[in-house]
């Protein structure tokens, strides 16, 4: 249902799927992600991705891309959601990846750079479906960090990368996202990046912005998932590197990394 006037009138609440998550991330000491391509694969290969993962213990779905040239995104969507009973939050490359198919919408600004169309033009083109949908939005500080090479969503958002060795920087900018409302933090490193995020950033963002982190981009092994979780992430987000891989047991051995109970 589309919000109405009256929701001013409530206090702040988290929505149900960020309550989730949010829930998910205590419980288990973190909550492990799995980014799902709907450009790299067909809606059967997406079913049955999201089926391994669950039984491997994955906790929820993100599903998005840097850029979208073939397949239809809400038969993405919806095939995921076929495939697990799992959250699906859409993690957008564009305004045009918007689906009433997911559960939630990862509201992301790209915060770390200073290009006006990713950090509000996309999303006044997205916003009033979002309305129109229903659609949970969670607001997002999206922050992309130097991995080493160029990654699709550097080239594709034209921004630069924040240096791996300037926390300072990257600190200051999850403030002023608290500052501005948003409630969770990226740190990522972009799509098969060289290098992930540091364990130091994840360290003094955690400690400084104290809002939930998701941690991505570049994490190859359960024990990196595990370092970052040790270093302040509460979400880990792995795509590339399972790609090779999709079994029960190797998502199984990530999870039981990322959950420190
Ligand atoms: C990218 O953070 C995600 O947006 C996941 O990155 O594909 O490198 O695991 P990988």
């Amino acid at each position: 249902m589309p919000s109405t006037g009256d929701d001013i009138q409530r206090s702040p609440e988290f929505g149900p799927v960020e309550t989730h998550l949010r829930e998910m991330a205590s419980e288990r000491g973190a909550a492990f992600c799995i980014l799902l391509d709907p450009d790299r694969n067909t809606p059967d290969e997406l079913s049955m991705a999201a089926g391994i993962s669950q039984e491997g213990g994955a906790d929820f779905f993100l599903v998005g891309s840097s850029l979208m040239v073939r397949g239809n995104f809400d038969q993405a969507v919806a095939a995921v959601k076929k495939g697990s009973d799992l959250p699906v939050v859409v993690f957008p490359g564009h305004s045009s990846q918007v689906s009433g198919e997911a559960d939630a919408i990862l509201f992301l600004s790209l915060i770390s750079g200073r290009n006006a169309d990713y950090l509000i033009g996309q999303h006044v083109l997205a916003a009033p479906r979002i309305h129109e949908l229903g659609l949970e939005a969670i607001p997002t500080g999206y922050m992309l960090i130097d991995s080493g090479r160029i990654t699709s969503v550097q080239y594709m958002s034209m921004t630069a990368p924040m240096p791996r060795d300037k926390p300072d920087i990257v600190v200051a900018h999850a403030l002023a996202a608290r500052f501005l409302g948003m409630r969770f933090i990226y740190l990522e490193g972009g799509s098969g990046g060289e290098r992930d995020v540091p364990e130091e950033i994840i360290e003094e963002v955690a400690r400084t912005a104290a809002l939930p982190l998701i941690v991505g981009g570049g994490i190859r092994t359960p024990e990196a998932a595990r370092s970052k979780v040790k270093a302040g992430a509460s979400y880990i987000v792995i795509g590339n590197s399972l790609e090779d891989e999709w079994t029960t047991s190797r998502i199984r051995e990530i999870s039981e990394a990322v959950h420190l109970r």
